[in-house]
């Protein structure tokens, strides 16, 4: 399991702007917006409680102070309890916590107290991740590139199947491409005969993940996969529209999927 860094945080305000600039010129709406049309929900300043989390590696710099951003630039209220873990829970409900958002190192929820609804961080993340690819409006085909079919990028490929679009899929683990095949009905991507997409959705803990060959003119690449999945050479040669950010659109997705 991955865990982030402080320094996959750092300056997280600018780079959600960066992030929500990129998905605005691609998609033609912003993170809200991709929100909006994934789950018809739209904030109502619900207060959100952030609780530090100990158990495993421990607290990571940054990640609570990175959501209280996150969650306030979405327009929810937010407070970090000062409080770890289960302290850190009551003394969240005790202050008029409507959400709670926590995470361990295998687990990143967020829990609706109001309503009872819970949502993943991962899947979550592959849907709103897959759900911009799909919205690219300069794309050339319904064809999309899925490259990783993990616990990102299986719900991922799963939402654009579900939204009617041929997927090509490709991860390293065999049985996780079968799995996928079988189970989503998509088709095989074979690495060693490659084909141009101007859709592509990548999901790996990997760099250099995508051929130089799948690449067409200004393709997106929407992808959560830390670290970057293509060179800035490539990304320069190419013209891509890269979507890639590290916390907080998968956190807007876990928010709105629970309003
Ligand atoms: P996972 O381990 O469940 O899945 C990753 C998959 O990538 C695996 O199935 C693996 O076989 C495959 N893979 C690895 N190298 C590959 C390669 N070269 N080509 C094809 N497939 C390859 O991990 P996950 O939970 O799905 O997370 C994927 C990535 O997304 C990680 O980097 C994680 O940190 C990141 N992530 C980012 C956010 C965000 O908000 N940006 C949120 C959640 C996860
Ligand atoms: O980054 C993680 C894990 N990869 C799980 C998320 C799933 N994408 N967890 C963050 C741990 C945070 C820590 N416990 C804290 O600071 O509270």
């Amino acid at each position: 399991m991955a865990l982030l860094t402080p320094e996959d945080l750092e300056n997280i305000k600018r780079q959600l702007q960066e992030a929500d600039s990129a998905v605005r010129r691609v998609t033609g709406l912003d993170i809200k917006g991709v929100c909006k049309a994934l789950y018809g929900t739209t904030s109502g300043f619900e207060t959100v409680g952030i609780v530090p989390v100990t158990s495993g590696n421990g607290i990571i710099g940054n990640f609570s102070a990175s959501l209280h951003a996150i969650v306030e630039y979405f327009g929810f209220d937010s407070f970090v309890t000062e409080l770890p873990d289960v302290s850190g829970y009551y003394e969240a409900v005790q202050n008029g916590a409507e959400i709670i958002l926590m995470a361990d190192d295998h687990t990143f929820l967020a829990h609706n107290l109001t309503n009872g609804k819970i949502a993943n961080n991962q899947p979550c993340t592959g849907m709103i991740y897959a759900e911009i690819a799909s919205l690219y409006t300069k794309a050339d085909s319904r064809d999309v590139l899925v490259v990783g079919l993990g616990k990102v990028g299986f719900p991922g490929a799963a939402h654009l199947v579900h939204k009617g679009f041929n997927v090509y899929g490709y991860d390293a683990d065999k049985n996780l491409l079968n799995k996928a095949i079988s189970k989503l009905g998509i088709t095989s991507f074979d690495p060693e005969t490659p084909r141009k997409f101007s859709i592509i959705f990548e999901a790996t803990p990997c760099a250099d993940t995508i051929p130089e060959a799948v690449l067409s003119e200004k393709c997106i690449i929407s992808t959560p996969g830390i670290p970057c999945a293509i060179s800035a050479e490539l990304q320069q040669k190419y013209d891509v529209e890269l979507v890639m950010e590290p916390l907080g659109i998968g956190t807007a997705s876990m928010l709105y999927s629970i309003l």
